[in-house]
């Protein structure tokens, strides 16, 4: 298996999620700076040159949502997602998908980029939404689904990681807490090293 990456991108999630499985794999790291990601090379495997990607076999994929799902079905006796038809196996699929496409969208629209006053007022009251509905959800527990560390909180610690360090979490202290405990896994200090 072959996961294509860079450091400070998305690619950190499918990293982690990886590590976490324990299972081999090849890192190809690729210097954005220096334009790997757009070598024909490069293209022929995720046509828009972004990153990640990831080689297993005859399978080629790209998005780390899709990836992360893939991952941690493809080795189920590593237990990073609940059972296929169990009960929590709907939640688990909310929480992957809210974190990519409610969460991380609220979050970017606050990274590099500039607004109004009133644009940001809106995207203000859209995070809080967001962030409120994660932390009801999350309750009292250490993990988004069940009682246990699943691929969903690889993806939602991830970006809720860039959201502390945009200092968008105050008022959310228990989506510090949470965010504090999962990047403190062994397994994510090897997905940013190096
Ligand atoms: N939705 C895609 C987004 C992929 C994406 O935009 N990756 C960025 C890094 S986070 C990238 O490779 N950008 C290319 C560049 O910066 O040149 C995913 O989650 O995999």
């Amino acid at each position: 298996m072959k996961l294509y990456f860079a450091p400070r991108t998305r690619a950190i999630r499918p990293r982690w999620l990886l590590e976490e499985l324990g299972v081999p794999y090849e890192l190809v790291k690729l210097d954005l700076a220096r334009q790997e990601n757009t070598t024909p090379a490069y293209l022929a495997v995720h046509p828009l040159g972004e990153l990640p990607a990831l080689v297993d076999g005859e399978v080629t994929l790209l998005e780390s949502l899709a990836i992360c799902l893939y991952l941690a079905d493809r080795f189920p006796e590593k237990h990073l997602a609940p059972p296929m038809g169990s009960a929590e196996r709907g939640p688990y699929y909310q929480w992957m998908a809210f974190a990519e496409v409610s969460l991380d969208p609220a979050v970017m629209a606050f990274y590099a980029s500039a607004h109004s006053n009133e644009e940001l007022a809106k995207h203000r009251t859209r995070l809080t939404a967001v962030l409120d509905f994660i932390t009801a959800g999350l309750g009292d527990r250490e993990f988004l689904v069940g009682g246990a560390f699943t691929a969903a909180d690889v993806v939602m610690a991830s970006i809720l990681h860039l959201a502390n360090t945009l200092k968008l979490l105050d008022g959310h202290p228990r989506l510090v807490e949470y965010v504090k405990r999962h990047t403190q896994r062994p397994a994510v200090r090897k997905a940013v090293s190096g």
